[in-house]
């Protein structure tokens, strides 16, 4: 019992003497999802929901699928396990609930056989192809909200559709042999933090494809669903200490665990080309208009995790949980999510937004979840656009606050120029626009302004006066007193 096991389907009879595992059959099961991008979110997510479906006798099932080569380790991980990982759920209160998760049944690599997952999208079980994309991959410029035909990658799949590449290249390849072989079209489901994800991989889907095959374009128009959704689950990035609690505690060898908070959430649109599992019997909520939802998700959550990992990360808190353990940062966030965030929201009917709020402020501080600062800034140039640039403009607009939300850009605009946090530590950018945003930060001193004229991350921000002179008088101060705390206190002060 001490010598610890590998997970694998031939184990689970033993592994089931220490946790849940999967008693359905996993064999000869409708794939009837196909999903891109099997990180962390989306196997404590959609795979979550429809382990649950297969625990009521559903034989819905998942193949997965990475475009890059770097979803090559998750690959060979799930492979080498059957597909199955554990998902450990960690509670506020210390309690840990781990369950072995089987929905995921096959994996495919686009950068390795682009065949196979063309083959699988096109097979005629296939109802739903999800995507947990992340923010930047849907190719759109912020500033304007068109596709992005710059991108090489793009241009390429233009040029030789059977090569595909990205996203847009893999759905239009395997649509059109859909189509050519008279099968249904199926439902395109967008699981990532993107106001009207639905609408919007719709439209860069079609901006795509008209330019590729119009014909084949007016079909995916006329036939394919796109339903928006929000998605919400708090999923850490997975460390070693995962695996070694699992090894000494459980006595169980998994090579990618996945942790996550006990809360879950998915509001969906209900508009599916060709019919849906019963997510319902799950606790998914299906609504007809999923729009209210995500603008609080998005702008209250999101946001608030940026407000917080962006402040954090240049005062040198390392976790979610430890900026909400520290006074200031905890009322800086409810003061910015109650004067700046829920006002632009409205009312939404049947949501009591001050609960939310403290929800928000109750599942953040979660001191098992240990959700890096770090996790939370990664490529903030495609979330902040989304979670927090949105809301400074909405509330210039009706003359609202936008102080607390401008600190953070402007904090934001010295870690990129300092690349060090106030405790003297390193800070590592992760984004692909990092070097842009360094050089852009670096001329701060000379041009205030700088960082603030990249139009493809503010926009046109900086013709807003009043904006502009308030980031300005922030930007100064922080550069004078290098002192992120001060900066909180004294917006507070005057709130
Ligand atoms: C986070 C999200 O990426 C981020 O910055 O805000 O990953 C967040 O944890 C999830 O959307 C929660 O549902």
């Amino acid at each position: 019992m001490n010598t610890p096991i590998k997970l694998n389907q031939l184990n689970l009879i033993e592994i089931e003497n220490r946790m849940p595992v999967p008693s359905y059959s996993r064999t000869n099961q409708d794939v009837d999802i196909i999903h891109i991008g099997v990180g962390g979110f989306h196997r404590a997510h959609l795979a979550y929901y429809v382990h649950l479906l297969k625990k009521e006798g559903a034989s819905t099932s998942i193949c997965g699928i990475g475009l890059r080569e770097g979803d090559r380790k998750i690959q060979d991980a799930l492979i080498n396990q059957d597909y199955l990982y554990t998902l450990i759920v960690k509670h506020p209160n210390g309690k840990i609930v781990p369950e072995v998760i089987g929905s995921i049944v096959d994996f495919e690599l686009g950068v390795e056989d682009s065949e196979a997952v063309i083959q699988r999208m096109a097979f005629s079980s296939t109802k739903i192809i999800s995507l947990t994309i992340t923010e930047g991959g849907y190719n759109f410029d912020p500033a304007t909200g068109e596709f992005n035909f710059d991108n090489l990658d793009i241009q390429h799949e233009i040029r030789n559709p059977q090569e595909p590449k990205t996203i847009f290249g893999f759905l239009t390849a395997a649509l059109k042999r859909r189509r050519d072989s008279g099968l249904p079209a199926l439902t395109i489901l967008s699981c990532d933090n993107i106001e009207h994800n639905g609408d919007m991989t719709r439209k860069m889907l079609l901006s795509f494809a008209e330019v590729q095959d119009p014909e084949l374009a007016k079909w995916i128009a006329k036939e394919v669903c796109f339903p928006n959704s929000m998605v919400d689950r708090i999923t850490p990035i997975t460390t070693p200490s995962d695996m070694d609690m699992l090894e000494k505690d459980y006595h169980l060898k998994d090579a990618w665990p996945v942790t996550c908070e006990p809360f879950i959430q998915w509001v969906v649109e209900d508009k599916f080309s060709t019919g849906r599992p019963e997510f319902e019997k799950v606790g998914v909520h299906f609504v007809s208009d999923v729009a209210p939802y995500e603008k609080m998700k998005l702008r209250m959550l999101n946001a608030g995790h940026s407000v917080l990992g962006l402040l954090g990360i240049l005062h040198g808190h390392p976790t979610i949980n430890s900026c909400v353990e520290d006074e200031l940062f905890a009322s800086y966030l409810q003061t910015f999510l109650d004067k700046e965030a829920a006002p632009i929201l409205g009312a939404i009917e049947g949501v009591d937004i001050i609960a939310y709020r403290e929800s928000l402020l109750e599942r953040f501080g979660n001191p098992n979840i240990k959700d890096s600062v770090n996790r939370i800034c990664m490529e903030s140039s495609a979330k902040l656009p989304k979670f927090l640039i949105s809301t400074i403009h909405e509330n210039l607009a009706v003359g609202g606050s936008i102080k607390l939300a401008t600190l953070v850009i402007a904090a934001w605009c010295y870690s990129c120029d300092k690349k060090i946090n106030q405790k003297g530590q390193p800070i590592n950018i992760t984004d692909v626009l990092s070097k842009e945003l360094h050089l852009a930060a670096k001329k701060t001193k000379s041009d205030p302004l700088a960082f603030i004229n990249q139009k493809t991350i503010f926009g046109d921000l900086y013709k807003n006066e009043f904006f502009t002179s308030c980031y300005q008088d922030q930007i100064q101060k922080i550069y004078l007193d290098n002192s992120i705390k001060k900066q909180m206190k004294e917006i507070l002060f005057n709130e």
